[in-house]
């Protein structure tokens, strides 16, 4: 068998570029390693740019998006127990869209289904090789039977824990690395949220998150240190913590449920350069990771299609190979502007092991002054809801 482009990989930036491709009659195969219905059940990103959307518009997987999902124009920040609002839309004339990554799996295997694209679920042992010929292809397993796919290039969308980057010659990248000493509990209950915007809140205990899915759908997040295990953490746990983390006003109408979804994730910021070899390229996780607090992860996955989408598209339809060569290049230099910005709101807003009283005093005051500078809340506003690309 033969295709165009193989895209290691079923998750938002997989199904995302094979869409787009087969929009453009560029033949692709996605394999997926998990089922569809696992896919589309990871809890995951919830915030969505302005400049996301518009790809998933271009991609003709909106339309949902649009009617289901919650505009913010806004968000708070609290530190001392003490809650500002950071005016998005005035600062930027932006907004951000809060719509699960678990509507968009799904919207994206819909469309994908509906219109006879190729995801090939469950594989096994999935094996990209001579990525640095002419003649790449990739083979593997499906029910115990072994196959082969020849193709011009691979997209390696398979995230941190992927095969993709690891069949790079270690010699030929270089890994960037910051691993965090504090991991995020996070829980998923069906209680109205405790506030129409998400809420960020610097706390002498470690960091809270405030968010959303929908009216009756609350996504919470406390900082954990990395030693916590999830059993040691009852419901009644968390959201007494959770109340002393938020600022009083808030916590004071949290209302609280059963957890019908409760996970630790570590966080890290990670890079690898470049982002491609040979025949392959990297996009979204399995290039680089932010830590969660500049709900970046997602967006920047996206980003990293559009590049890559250009670069094939002008390959395929116009012959011109300039932007699938500038292809890392692009990329990254996105990259490590929401690199920096997820580090800066991780440091400002988490309490580290060593923390001592001058360290707490400097947080204070860097979000001191972010409530009194416009200049400051237009920093962080810029980034917040997205980069151009
Ligand atoms: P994914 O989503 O990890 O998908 C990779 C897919 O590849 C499959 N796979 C393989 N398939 C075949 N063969 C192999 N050997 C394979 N190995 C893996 C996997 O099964 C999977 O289906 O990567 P992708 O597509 O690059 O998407 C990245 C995003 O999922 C991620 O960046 C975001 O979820 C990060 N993130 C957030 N991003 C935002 O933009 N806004 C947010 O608000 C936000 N919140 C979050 C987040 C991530 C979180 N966690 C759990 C890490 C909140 C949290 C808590
Ligand atoms: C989420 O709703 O899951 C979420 C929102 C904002 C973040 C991270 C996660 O910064």
């Amino acid at each position: 068998m033969r295709t165009k482009v193989i895209i290691i990989g079923g998750g938002p930036s997989g199904l995302l570029l094979s869409r787009l491709l087969s929009l453009d009659g560029i033949d692709n195969i996605v394999l997926e390693k998990q089922t569809k219905c696992h896919v589309i059940s990871r809890i995951r990103a919830g915030v969505l740019e302005s400049g996301t959307i518009k790809m998933l518009r271009k991609a003709g997987v909106a339309h949902r998006l649009e009617t289901e999902g919650f505009v913010h124009e806004g968000i708070e920040l609290s530190f001392k127990n003490h809650g500002f609002r950071i005016d998005l839309k005035k600062l930027t004339d932006k907004h951000v869209t809060v719509y699960g990554q678990t509507e968009i799996t799904k919207d994206l295997y819909d469309i994908i289904e509906k219109e006879n694209g190729n995801v090939i679920n469950s594989v096994e042992n999935v094996c990209p090789q001579d990525l640095d010929k002419n003649n790449p292809f990739v083979t593997y397993n499906k029910n115990g039977v072994e196959h082969k796919i020849k193709c011009d290039f691979v997209a390696g969308c398979d995230g941190y824990h992927g095969i993709s980057r690891k069949v790079i010659p270690q010699n030929l990248i270089q890994i960037y690395e910051r691993v965090y000493p504090f991991g995020w509990l996070g829980i998923l209950s069906e209680t109205p949220p405790v506030s129409d915007e998400l809420i960020y809140a610097n706390h002498g205990n470690g960091f809270a998150l405030a968010s959303m899915r929908n009216k009756n759908l609350s996504r919470y997040y406390i900082q954990t240190s990395l030693s916590d295990k999830i059993e040691n953490w009852t419901d009644k746990k968390f959201w007494e913590e959770l109340k002393k983390r938020l600022p009083t006003k808030a916590s004071d109408t949290l209302v609280m449920g059963k957890s019908i979804e409760k996970s630790i994730a570590p966080l890290r910021s990670f890079v690898c350069e470049p982002m491609c070899w040979g025949k392959l390229f990297l996009v979204g996780d399995a290039a680089h990771i932010v830590p969660p607090t500049g709900a970046k992860g997602l967006n920047l996955a996206v980003s990293d299609v559009y590049y890559l989408y250009n670069g094939l598209k002008k390959h395929y339809l116009s012959n011109i190979d300039e932007d699938l060569n500038l292809y890392s290049q692009k990329a990254l230099s996105r990259v490590w502007k929401a690199i920096r910005f997820s580090w800066w709101m991780t440091t400002t807003f988490h309490r580290f092991p060593e923390q001592s009283d001058f360290d707490q005093c400097i947080q204070d005051s860097e979000l001191e002054y972010l409530e009194n500078s416009v200049a400051s809340q237009t920093v962080l506003a810029e980034n917040y809801v997205g980069l151009p690309f």
